[in-house]
């Protein structure tokens, strides 16, 4: 009887693992030639940046793979507010090396550290222009070695802006969430939303450049997927 009792008690824990944890999965491709990357040419202008490159940097506006894996594209839930556990969340990291952002794309959430580095022997300055009320602006610089900046936003935001005001070719976008459930997809075009409690949910997919789509999903009790096709108009 406690071995009946006992591993009821592991297909009841099991199953219920199951339905409270669901993942949103998805692949992003791009369909069609994205415009050219443009050479930043203004940053060979610049010793200090130049001496770390041997061949011209370009934007990278539109990063796409060889099967039109679509990666920096901000993947979330819309409509779930309040949900944020970014105090308890690990800090995310934007570096500037190289004289630009890395990554240029990323999301956090709100309440969660952004920690800024500069991993360059050049000084930087950290100029953040966020749109929405509640998220302050902030201008910084930032020595060769200087302490790391630490950033953190109250209120949710798409694409708020980092910039530098010494290398003015300088971007990275940081978009904020007041919930956990958002990814930006990798390098392969792919994206993992974990632990999306069940319910109906509308999918948003944001680029910077090519804008937003959507897609309504239901987690019952399994993974679900969500792709998302772009396309050059
Ligand atoms: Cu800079």
């Amino acid at each position: 009887m406690k071995n009946v009792l006992l591993i009821l008690a592991i297909g009841i824990f099991g199953a219920w693992q199951i339905a409270s944890a669901s993942d949103i999965i998805g692949l992003i491709t791009l369909k069609g030639t994205p415009p050219a990357e443009k050479e930043i040419t203004p940053l060979m202008d610049n010793p200090d940046c130049a001496a770390m490159y041997a061949k011209t940097p370009t934007t990278h506006f539109y990063v796409v793979g060889p099967n039109g894996e679509f990666a920096d594209v901000v993947v979330s839930l819309k409509g779930v507010t309040g949900k944020s556990t970014g105090a308890s969340a690990p800090p995310v990291v934007l570096d500037q090396k190289g004289c630009l952002y890395s990554p240029q794309i990323l999301a956090i959430q709100t309440g969660q550290k952004l920690i800024v580095k500069n991993s360059d022997s050049c000084v930087h300055n950290v100029h953040t222009t966020p749109a929405v009320p509640g998220n302050p602006e902030s201008n910084q610089a930032q020595m060769p070695g200087g302490a790391d900046l630490n950033f953190v936003y109250a209120q949710p935001e798409m694409f708020l802006r980092f910039k530098c005001d010494v290398h003015p070719w300088m971007f990275a976008w940081v978009s904020v969430f007041d919930h956990p459930y958002f990814a930006v997809s990798g390098a392969d075009g792919k994206f993992v939303i974990k632990n999306v409690p069940p319910g109906k949910y509308t999918v948003e997919a944001a680029h910077r450049k090519l804008g937003i789509q959507t897609q309504d999903v239901e987690v019952k009790d399994g993974d679900v997927t969500a792709n998302f096709a772009f396309a050059i108009k």
